[in-house]
Order: structure tokens, then sequence, then C-alpha cells
């Protein structure tokens, strides 16, 4: 299980196909390695695996891979899982190295290492991941021989946000970067959505959370992991209901982990998180950027839609793409032919298309002056109609958005709203909370496929409150930023809320082949976007403050955006419910300063109403919501 595990998360488990094993024959007769340690300005050296095609009758770009994950994978002639076989044949000098802080580099390892602005960087010791960028770059230009000058950056998750960390300060030969997956800010991505934390997500603190003793190219913190895997519980939903509070997690498995540390005294975004959010330094940027991602990511969704539009906002001249398809978590990366989400199938060769006609010609056109035409604004996939469509702006501003209201006996009604003094109430019990996936899943490292999932097991639960429309007479395409504009009351003083948009499949669909008998899709209830939001963070994020009881307030807040044709004879389902578990913890539903440290006695039953004036935005670019960014950051950037 544990050697699964790693695979997964460290390698995005790429199956062994022909492709991969002529990529690595490929690779032993096209190109040398070599290792290298690269200094940095404040002395620190960062381990460094370089592949140099043996052909270099033509100067060669550079593409940098910078990664927590262990650049000794890629030792060896041993290409795991990046770049695609496209750019490995595009003869281009392959650089992998690790961050600082990570196996063989030297210094001290920090989760999403707060940026310096450039022009506040007084010393050499004033370091971040875009001055070790720098400090390679240059040192690669000088010193690998054949390179023409140009250098491009990628990566996904964690790699993916050391492709946008190198971007502010960027040095002059970074041409490109394509940060797929890229976290942007770990209150929004992986740990937390919106305040809460992802209990799913426990077991993968080991990886993020003990410095090493020594230069490594094996993993040190195994031994931490195997704490929840060595008698691996079957059902994650049972493991985690008996495991009670998370202070339970700090006592049995965490009790040395000081990222587990770092989360559990930081439970509101105060200025720890605030300073690690690479969104408020993205400015002035020079480099190509193409940022990708994956519709059903459940890790990193707000990573790449936040890091392109606040590109597009704060560096209107810069060459900024955003490409979004039906993939999990690094999907893209991985071509199994048919591109199937948990039951849904989008189409084939999806990875490779995008591959191929996307991710290739991005970095040819930058890095070899190859006049490619221009990737369009956003290259999005609609997983309604399943096809990938063009945009010269996202959202797209000729897609009228609409606005759900919710009405008496579960109705849903499109842009006629309904009895404002209506109330919808359920009754919250974090003892019996909503299961987030219709199958059972064991202790996930983090969770993939409830993404698409079939809702109908939630639908079914008093504890979740279900609106659909009608069967629709044409087809509606919702394009673009969703926004939940709650108005609630309850019997406790605090609550989380999960709202989900949902795709009705007509009764008479057809059942897939590519599912197991089992899988009914006549009536599918198809997870189409999904968010958490933890109620005390209603007037900021930053202060936190308990409900009054029975008192209607407002609880405003965003979910990821979405590309979904509803086709006629579908109907559109919106559900509001307050535990979603083990994808997140349980909020107690009485106020306490920090749920990391609650009392078992502290969770209790809380009667919630929706009221009638609530409803659900969907389309286009909607203002809202927006995280606290630190005055000093604020201050700094804007000298
Ligand atoms: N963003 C992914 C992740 C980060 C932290 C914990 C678990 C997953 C990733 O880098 O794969």
């Amino acid at each position: 299980m544990l050697k699964y595990l790693l695979a997964l998360v460290m390698v995005f488990s790429i199956t062994a196909t022909s492709a991969q094993i002529s990529d690595s024959l490929y690779i032993h007769q096209n190109y040398d390695l070599k290792e290298y340690r690269i200094p940095m300005r404040d002395g620190a050296e960062l381990f460094t695996v370089v592949y140099t095609p043996k052909d270099l009758s033509e100067k060669a770009a550079i593409l940098l891979n910078r990664t927590c994950y262990n650049a000794s994978r890629h030792t060896d002639y041993n290409i795991i899982g990046y770049p695609s076989t496209y750019l490995l044949r595009d003869n281009y000098i392959l650089v992998f190295q690790d961050v600082r802080g990570r196996y063989m580099s030297d210094g001290t390892f920090d989760n999403m290492r707060p940026n310096i602005p450039g022009n506040n960087r007084k010393n050499k010791t004033d370091i971040d991941e875009s001055s070790d960028t720098w400090d390679t770059i240059d040192w690669l230009i000088k010193n690998i021989k054949g390179n023409n000058g140009k250098v491009g950056m990628y990566g996904i998750s964690y790699p993916g946000h050391y492709a946008a960390a190198a971007l502010p300060d960027a040095h002059p030969a970074l041409k490109a970067s394509s940060p797929q997956a890229p976290i942007a800010d770990f209150f929004f991505d992986d740990f937390h959505h919106q305040g809460a934390y992802l209990q799913s997500y426990t077991a993968a603190f080991a990886v993020f959370g003990y410095q090493k003793d020594s230069l490594t190219r094996e993993p040190w913190y195994i031994d931490k992991i195997k704490r929840f895997y060595d008698d691996p519980a079957a059902d994650g939903y049972d493991f985690h209901l008996r495991l009670g509070p998370l202070k339970n997690i700090t006592e049995k498995y965490h009790y040395d982990n000081f990222f587990w540390k770092q989360i559990t005294e930081h439970p509101n975004y105060d200025e720890f998180w605030q300073k690690r959010n690479i969104l408020p330094h993205l400015k002035d940027i020079k480099p190509a950027v193409m940022t990708v991602g994956g519709w059903f990511d459940a890790e990193d969704l707000y990573g790449p839609l936040s890091i392109y539009k606040t590109i597009e906002s704060s560096s209107p001249k810069a060459k900024n793409t955003i490409v979004m398809g039906p993939w999990a978590h690094g999907g893209w990366a991985r071509e199994n032919g048919k591109t199937i989400h948990n039951h849904i199938y989008f189409g084939d060769s999806i990875s490779s298309f995008y591959q191929k006609e996307i991710e290739q010609k991005f970095f040819a056109h930058y890095l070899k002056d190859q006049d490619i035409n221009p990737l369009p604004e956003a290259y999005m996939f609609d997983t309604g109609i399943k096809k990938w469509k063009t945009f010269e702006a996202w959202p797209p501003k000729e897609i009228e958005p609409i606005t759900l209201y919710f009405g008496a006996k579960g109705k849903l009604s499109i842009n006629e709203p309904t009895d404002t003094e209506a109330t919808f109430e359920y009754l919250s019990d974090p003892m019996k909370p909503v299961p987030y996936t219709s199958q059972t899943e064991g202790l996930t490292f983090t969770p993939r496929r409830f993404m698409s999932d079939d809702q109908r097991q939630a639908s079914r639960r008093p504890d979740v409150l279900t609106f659909e429309t009608g069967m629709l007479s044409e087809d509606i395409v919702l394009a673009g930023e969703i926004l939940s504009k709650l108005k609630v009351s309850m019997t406790g003083t605090d609550a989380d809320f999960i709202v989900k948009l949902i795709d009705v499949y007509p009764d008479d669909h057809p059942n897939y082949e590519h599912n197991p008998e089992n899988i009914v899709m006549g009536g599918y209830q198809q997870l189409v976007r999904s968010e958490v939001f933890r109620g005390r963070f209603r007037n900021g994020l930053d202060k936190p403050e308990p409900f009054i009881p029975n008192e209607p307030t407002d609880v405003d807040f965003r979910l990821q955006d979405v590309l979904h044709t509803f086709k006629k004879g579908h109907r559109i389902m919106i559900q509001i419910h307050s535990t979603w578990f083990p994808y997140i913890d349980r909020n107690p539903q009485k106020y306490v300063d920090n749920i990391y440290k609650a009392e078992a006695s502290d969770f209790i039953k809380s009667t919630i109403k929706i009221h009638g004036s609530s409803s659900v935005l969907i389309g286009n670019s909607l203002e809202c919501c927006q995280p606290p960014i630190l005055q000093q950051t604020e201050d700094i950037i804007k000298n």
C-alpha cells in the first residue's frame, strides 16, 4: 500500500505503456545525463539533474522542473511522469531540481515559502523560490553547453506552484512558464477549502512536515506515513469518525509534525497564510504563462483559476493562457486512451491532444522561435457536451449568467425569484455526517474520484436540501464563476455550508459499457461543481465570528468556475448541506476558538435553515469574497 501511495503522489503513477518504454530507450539514445549542485546567492547548493541532447547541431532551449518530490527519481535515464513524450522528442535540455530543503538539496524546507518582492531583497540571505529559480537559471545559461539562452518551466501541483513562484522578478531568460494544477494558496488549495480542513489529507502531512537531517535520495518520512498505513483502514469514513475530534490526530499521529503544528496554530487566515499566498506577487509578469488545470481536480482547482485571473488583471500585457480539461489532478500527463473520470467518459486521447496540440506548441512558440499560431486566451473543455471550446476571455462575457432560486417542494427556478419568506431546514448531526462519496473509499492520500460522482446517496438524506429544475427544454451553457448567496439561521453557533451544482440525467439514459453494471446512468446525479465554506468566516477569513442562534445571517461564498452544458432533457440540481465527511472535518456547530483543539463534547446537532431569499449565481465574473492580503505585502509590491 505504501509503495503504491508514494508512487501515486510522487510520480502521478503513469502506467508502463509502450510509449514510456520507448521514451526511456529514446532518452538513452539521445541524451547525456549529468548531476550538478548549483550554488544559490546565500551559498546553499541545489541538486540538479540535467539531460543534454547528444545532437546540439541546433542550440537547445532549457525546460526546468523544480520539485519537492525528489529530482533523483529522474536520474538513471528514468523519466517518470514528465515531460510528455512530445517534449522528450523536441530536443530540449531537460532539468530537474530539488527545491531548497528537499532530498539532495541544502537548506530548510518551508511550505509555500513566502515570496520576498525583488525590490525588498536587501541581502543575500533574502531568498525565496523566485530568487532560487533566478540563480538556477542564471547558472544553467552560463554553464550548460549548447543552450540557446531560453528557459521554460513546467510542473504539476507543488511543482506547478514553483513554476508560478518563478514569475515575480523572473530571470530575463525565463521566456515561458506553465504552472499546472498549481497551488496558489494553501488556505484555498489542498489542505483547506475556505476555512474548512480537508481531513481526507491527513495522511499527506507526513510528506511535508518533517525536515530531513542529511542529503538523501530516499524519502525520510516513511515511518511517519506508516503510522496510518500499517493497518490500512478499508473504510475512510469509519476510520475518521472513530478517530473523533482533530485533537486526536495531533495526539495519535502528527505529534511531531512541524507543518501540522503550523496548521493547527493558524486556524484563521492570518499572516502565516497571507504571506504564503503567491497571488499578490503576480504583478508585472514578463514570461508567457500557460496555466493548466482539471475541472475535476479535488486538490488544486482554486490555484489554476486564480493564478490565471490574477495575471490577467495585474499584468494585462502578459501573454496569459488558461487550459482546463476533463481531468482529475494532473490527468493531462497520463494517457490511458479513454478519458474517464469516475463513471463518466469524456473522449479518447484527450491528454495526448493536449500534450501535442497545446503544450508542445506553447513551448515551441516561445522557446524555439517557431512561428506557431499562438494559443487562444482560454482553451476550455465543456464537461456537458464533452467538447473543447476556445474563448477570447475567461470567464466569457458572451454567455448569459443565470440565477437559481430555491422554492417549495424542492423546486429550483431559473432567474425567477421564489417566496423569500419561505425557509427550508435540516438537522445537521456531526455524528452522522453526509458521506462525500457514494462509494466506500479507504484512507486516501488525497481524494480524487468524487468530483463527478453520483449524488443520489446524498439527495436521499434528510440532512441534505435538494432542489432541482424541471426537465430542460433546451441546452443551457453555464460558464464562469459561481457565487452562493445564502441567508441562513441555526440553533447552533457555527456551521459549514456545502453547495453542489449537479447535472441530473434523464431517467432513460443508457448505461455506459465502460462501467460496472451496477452503475446506473438513468437518473444519475453527476456532480459538476462543489465547495465548502466555514460559516464563521462569513465576514472575513481572518475574522471568525460565531452565529447568533436563530438570527437570519448572510453567508456569501464562491464555488470554483465551471464550463458545462446542461443538455435538453436533463435537469439542474443544487444540494445544500453542512457536513461532508471525511473529505472535510466536522464543524462542532458550537463555536469554539480553534476547531483543531475542540473536545468531543463540543460537537452538537444543529437545526439549520436556508431562507427563501437565498440564491446561486452562475456565469461571468462575480464580485465577492476576495481573501485579505497582508497590508505590508501590498505596501512592498506598490513601492
Ligand atoms: N498539491 C498536491 C498536494 C499538496 C499537499 C498535500 C497533498 C497533495 C501535490 O503537490 O500533489
